[in-house]
């Protein structure tokens, strides 16, 4: 029997086959759980849709997380389909792109703080507070996406290394929250992939390169392999696990200098 049987997830943050949300649906659905998906806009839906109907899913709602009124429209609409909801996946993140290159001073601006710390980390307190109401009672489970940028400098990333930071102590803060409730909350950070959002950002190729030959595994993480531990962490195995922040990095993390 699967991780995750009888259990009803909705995933946000998918964008094409190399979202990592993409690989935590796959292994969720291989884990029993019966999904249904968001889309930021509807250039996405179609592309959205179809991946949905491959893990046997009928349920994709728009919402841009930037609007209070679309989250609320989102979970009125999945209400429709399911009474109860056990687990939020989200996996979705953005600054604007000048943000990320250069020195972090010279790149931050007020507009881009704010715009980075509402869609990074802001988004993730309100879907959680929005689906509290269907997970009561039921050992709901929540995930987010992190990155090492939220705990130590890294070239290029900048603001969005402050506004990862914010996203871990939101996971701290939420756990506390919805932990009387039953609700855990967990993410995990998750070493470089070659995803929508880290394509184009100037140097990947080299640092992808890089932590190849610096990790202990001397080599990068795989969307599956995010997607299992997502798996794992969201099923009454990990039912004692809330408020943690899960390195999924091949253990790049562990390593103060390369080898
Ligand atoms: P991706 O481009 O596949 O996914 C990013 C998603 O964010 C897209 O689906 C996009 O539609 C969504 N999004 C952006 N703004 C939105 C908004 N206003 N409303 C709704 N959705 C919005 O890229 P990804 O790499 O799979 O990113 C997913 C998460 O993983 C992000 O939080 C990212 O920071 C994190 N992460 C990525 C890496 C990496 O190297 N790719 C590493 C660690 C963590
Ligand atoms: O969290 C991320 C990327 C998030 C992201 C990506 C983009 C690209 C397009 C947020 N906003 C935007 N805005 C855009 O306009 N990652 C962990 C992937 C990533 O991003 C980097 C990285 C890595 C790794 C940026 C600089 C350096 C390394």
């Amino acid at each position: 029997m699967g991780l995750l049987e009888g259990k009803r997830a909705l995933i946000v943050g998918v964008a094409s086959n190399r979202s990592i949300a993409w690989g935590i649906a796959k292994a969720m659905r291989r884990e029993g759980a019966d999904l249904a998906f968001t889309y930021q806009n509807e250039k996405l839906r179609e592309r959205v849709e179809s991946f949905a109907a491959e893990l046997d899913s009928g349920i994709t709602v728009p919402c841009d997380v930037a609007s209070d009124e679309q989250i609320q429209a989102a979970f009125d609409h999945i209400d429709d389909y399911w009474d109860s909801l056990d687990i939020l996946v989200h996996s979705i993140a953005f600054a604007p792109r000048e943000q990320l290159e250069g020195s972090y001073l010279e790149s931050v601006t007020r507009e881009g703080f704010l715009m980075a710390h509402e869609i990074s980390s802001y988004s993730f307190t309100a879907l959680g507070d929005a689906a509290r109401p269907m997970m009561k009672g039921r050992n709901g489970a929540m995930l987010t996406l992190s990155y090492i940028g939220a705990v130590r400098a890294m070239p290029n990333y900048n603001v969005m290394g402050v506004a990862k930071a914010s996203l871990e102590a939101n996971v701290r803060y939420m756990a506390a929250s919805l932990g009387p409730e039953g609700i855990r909350v967990n993410a995990i950070s998750a070493g470089p992939i070659r995803t929508l959002a880290a394509s184009g950002i100037s140097g990947l190729r080299d640092f992808l390169a890089y932590v190849e030959k610096a990790a202990p595994l001397r080599r990068n993480v795989t969307i599956d392999e995010v997607g299992n531990v997502a798996a794992f962490l969201c099923s009454d195995y990990a039912s004692a696990v809330t408020g943690e922040i899960t390195y999924v990095d091949c253990g790049y993390n562990a390593i103060g200098a390369a080898f």
